[in-house]
């Protein structure tokens, strides 16, 4: 059983760091790493270092070769009993990046050298304090092959170069400002580079770098462009400006993650960076915008501000994520982001939060930092920041944001104080706020309505409750801000006067809830209304407020927020699928709902909405959702009530949908503007619904569509439709894409993924012949995550198939994962972890599985933890 670590003990490291001089001398399979750093007592103790899987060669202190006698190596240690108040160290370790399959620290990707040090990584690199509060000023040398390391980068400016007389060359960075380990990254190999400039608004010219194979240069120009809108939007929105004088981005093909956040040197997942109309789709492309974004907008919060321990990991991630979908809202102008968001949240955060691994936003321990990067820290901790925005104001919380990045700049900081400085500039007491940081769960609150006519009054009575999770059996209250609107019989929004109020006080207000039973009483109220609460999904929580369906089909169309009229659309189809669910499990008849048909016909002809809107509006709730509300999940009826549903819509809208598949048909230039990406969304969607009917004519419109191979988005659309349909078509359809794509590694995880998420009864044996073959690749991430990721959390219906065949598949590649790369092993687990939610057939399955992963030799820590939790 691995160690636990707990945030009650942190201390402070009892040494600073004047700065630190690296050199690499870089060779695939055994790399010389010298490292020498000024040191400055801060308080007693010995001198602790961190180091995994290091080569010792030398260590100095004040340029004395230390004896074996002065100091002891563990696996994970490097103590120095005595050393002086002021000394100066030096250390030489060896590495091997070219066996580095676990793609943390320095690796080989493609031929190239690159790093990952978030969060543990540089520890694999040299024997250093690998805590984010330690910040050092970084010099770096890398010397290498000039023929086959033509580029050589790292953090900051670039302070000198060189040929040497054996081949090889050198470049010497220095980045000025201090940082923490885990931001340090270097860069050597083969790339060709695509040059841009920013001039920030105080007059700096900022030189931008994007580095890429020498192929993929046609691929840049939107990650180019969509740096620079992130650059001028933090500007305007946060008043950031840029740092340094040069700013670089790195395409690699094997990453661990998205992204990295690297002083001046962000490293990328490729997918996250290359695009064009032919080989990317417009949900890549606006996937590239945003994480372009994120990793930009680290710079102040992550960078500048940084996290004080990883406890404190939401602190950075929370509020970057808020940043970057503020970003993407803007970009777009519309409410689809929103939407996208809460569709994720709700799907996967929520399981996340009702499960063996559930956790506050600030976890109080772990066992392995890597599995704390979840939706809870990310997305739950992005809905946090983004309450208390809703809390203060706008024009408040930018306040707060200013004190907080000036208060702190320089500082490795927590949770707390990010608080403090929106209290400070609010004058609030936000105590009672912070259970949001400290407790898991999702709460759930109940509405009771009632309608006083004698007195024209109208009450909401809202009830607060949460789940126990591990380690939290109660739950105190949590400060909930609930934004609410109320409407008259003809759909306009009343005017809001809460009971001892002198005025109405606008149309929309924000309820804050703080205790576990709150009234609010309306006054001024002529008639019943009908009540839209958390709008724009103001918290995350489970809200239970049971309309009727009439009252759903009247917000549906007039709400006048764009959120909630599309959530009114939503828990009428998750409604009608429940019911459908019902019949399914009673052996009775099913039957397509009268009223729900008719507000997906109203939906898809008014002609008044935005299509990217109409479409979120006719895409049934996820199974996955669907899933959240039954007490045992039963994959199989689920999924057959979604396609029941899916397909008599069809039938019986055909002609409406083959209309406006027609009608947005564009001939024009190929554009990725939000309406351009509306319609494509739009005419797509009706595309699936047409295909899922199955005849003839609308398969070969769909083969038409993909032939015509316009762009990646309308391509994938028709080959998704007519795969996941099982159409007889679908082999041809495939082998056709194979035979254009198979050179382009980002386009072949797709093929790989349409595949993994067919929900049809041979999927199973598809992937396994898949894995099989010599497309397949074990050691990289993207492609792992695009056959086995998609298969088992994105294929409910094949993943749970009865027999288990679905369980053992995962656990095997687990198995062979947890040797090579403990990080995706332990991430693609995660469906497992669920197996209370299902039959007592499939709990023994699942669990059975999970056992034997638990029994592995040398199972990482990664994984164990994620075992031993989940089976607690
Ligand atoms: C947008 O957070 C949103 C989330 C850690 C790695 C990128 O910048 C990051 C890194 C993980 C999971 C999700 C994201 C990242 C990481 C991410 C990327 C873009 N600091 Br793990
Ligand atoms: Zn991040």
């Amino acid at each position: 059983m691995p160690d636990t670590i707990y945030l009650k003990d942190y201390t402070p490291y009892p040494f600073q760091i004047e700065n630190i001089d690296l050199h690499f001398e870089l060779e695939e399979s055994r790399t010389r790493v010298t490292a020498r750093s000024r040191w400055q007592r801060r308080s007693a103790g010995p001198l602790r270092l961190d180091g995994q899987e290091l080569q010792l060669a030398a260590l100095r202190l004040d340029g004395r070769q230390l004896a074996a006698a002065d100091y002891t190596v563990d696996a994970d240690t490097l103590t120095i009993a005595q050393v002086p108040d002021a000394f100066t160290l030096e250390i030489e370790t060896i590495i091997n990046p070219a066996g580095n399959t676990a793609l943390e620290g320095l690796y080989v990707s493609g031929g190239n050298f690159c790093t990952q040090c978030e969060a543990e990584g540089f520890r694999k690199i040299t024997y250093f304090p690998d805590r984010p509060d330690v910040m050092t000023v970084y010099t770096t040398t890398l010397i290498a092959e000039q023929s086959k390391f033509p580029v050589l980068l790292s953090n900051g400016n670039l302070v000198a170069e060189g040929e040497r007389d054996d081949g090889r060359h050198y470049a010497t960075w220095h980045d000025p400002f201090p940082k923490p380990c885990y931001l340090f990254a270097l860069v050597a190999g083969d790339l060709d580079c695509v040059e841009d400039s920013f001039t920030t608004r105080s007059g700096r010219t900022v030189a931008l770098r994007l580095y890429v194979r020498s192929h993929d240069l046609d691929k840049t120009a939107h990650a180019m462009a969509s740096l620079k809108h992130a650059m001028a939007w933090d500007e305007e929105a946060y008043g950031r400006e840029y740092d340094l004088d040069i700013y670089m981005i790195v395409a690699v093909s094997d990453f661990n993650m998205g992204a990295m956040e690297n002083k001046g040197l962000n490293i990328f997942n490729s997918r996250y960076v290359l695009a064009s109309p032919d080989t990317a789709t417009d949900a890549d492309y606006v996937a590239i915008e945003g994480v372009i974004g994120h990793e930009y907008f680290h710079n102040w919060s992550g960078n500048r501000v940084t996290c004080r321990d990883w406890f404190q990991l939401s602190l950075k991630e929370g509020f970057t994520v808020l940043r970057d979908q503020q970003f993407t809202a803007a970009m777009t102008g519309s409410a689809v982001p929103r939407i996208d968001d809460v569709r994720l949240l709700r799907a996967h955060q929520f399981q996340e939060d009702a499960g063996p691994l559930a956790h506050p936003v600030r976890p109080a321990s772990y066992q392995e930092i890597n599995n704390f990067y979840t939706l809870t820290v990310y997305e739950k901790g992005a809905e946090v920041v983004r309450m208390l925005r809703t809390l203060l104001g706008p024009e408040l919380f930018r306040k707060g944001t200013d004190l907080y990045f000036s208060r702190h700049d320089g500082q490795a900081v927590t949770t707390d104080d990010f608080v403090q400085a929106m209290m400070d500039v609010s004058g609030r007491d936000l105590s009672l706020f912070k259970r949001w940081y400290e407790q898991a769960g999702t709460p759930r609150i109940t509405v009771e309505r009632r309608y006083d006519a004698a007195q024209g009054s109208y009450t909401l009575t809202l009830r607060q409750s949460c789940p126990p999770s591990p380690g939290q059996e109660r739950k105190l209250p949590f400060h909930i801000p609930l934004r609410a609107a109320l409407f008259d019989g003809k759909g306009a929004p009343l005017s809001l006067r809460l009971a001892g109020e002198a005025a109405p006080a606008g149309t929309e207000r924000v309820l804050e809830l703080t205790e576990e039973e709150q009234s609010y009483t309306f006054v001024d109220v002529k008639a019943e209304p009908v009540p839209s609460l958390l709008r724009g999904f103001s918290a995350p929580v489970k809200l239970a407020l049971e309309l009727d369906d009439g009252e759903l089909a009247f917000l549906m169309s007039h709400d006048n927020d764009s959120f909630n009229r599309w959530e009114a659309g939503q828990q009428l189809a998750l409604r009608v699928m429940l019911r459908l669910i019902d019949v399914l499990h009673s052996d009775g008849r099913p039957a397509l709902d009268g009223n729900f048909s008719a507000a997906f016909a109203r939906t898809l002809a008014d002609g008044t909405l935005d299509p990217a809107l109409i479409a979120e509006a006719l895409t049934l709730p996820a199974e996955e959702y669907v899933a959240e509300f039954l007490a045992v999940v039963d994959p199989q009826a689920i999924h057959v009530a979604r396609q029941y549903l899916r397909r008599n819509l069809g039938f019986a809208h055909r002609e409406a949908l083959l209309d406006t598949w027609q009608r947005l048909t564009d001939d024009g230039p190929y554009r990725i503007d939000a309406a351009a990406m509306g319609q494509r969304r739009l005419r797509n969607l009706c595309l699936g619904y047409l295909v899922e009917m199955g005849n003839d004519e609308v398969r070969s419109l769909a083969m038409g569509q993909l032939r015509a191979g316009a762009n990646m988005t309308d391509v994938m659309a028709a080959l998704t439709a007519l795969v996941h349909s099982g159409a007889p078509e679908r082999s041809e359809a495939l082998a056709a894409f194979h035979a254009r794509w198979h050179d382009d590694a980002l386009v072949l995880d797709k093929w790989f993924a349409i595949q993994a998420t067919a929900p049809l009864p041979g999927t199973l044996e598809q992937v396994k012949r898949l894995a099989a073959s010599p497309d397949f690749n074990l050691k990289n991430p993207n492609r792992v995550r695009s056959l086995v990721g998609s298969f088992s959390a994105r294929n409910p219906v094949c993943f749970h198939a009865a027999d288990g065949a679905g369980y053992a598949f995962l656990a095997d590649y687990v198995c062979e994962l947890n040797a090579l790369n403990p990080q995706i092993a332990s991430r693609l687990l995660t469906p497992l972890t669920q197996w209370r939610r299902y039959d007592a057939a499939r709990q023994t399955l699942m669990r059975e599985q999970l056992e034997r992963i638990g029994v592995l030799p040398a199972l990482s820590r990664d994984v164990a933890e994620v075992v031993g939790k989940s089976l607690k």
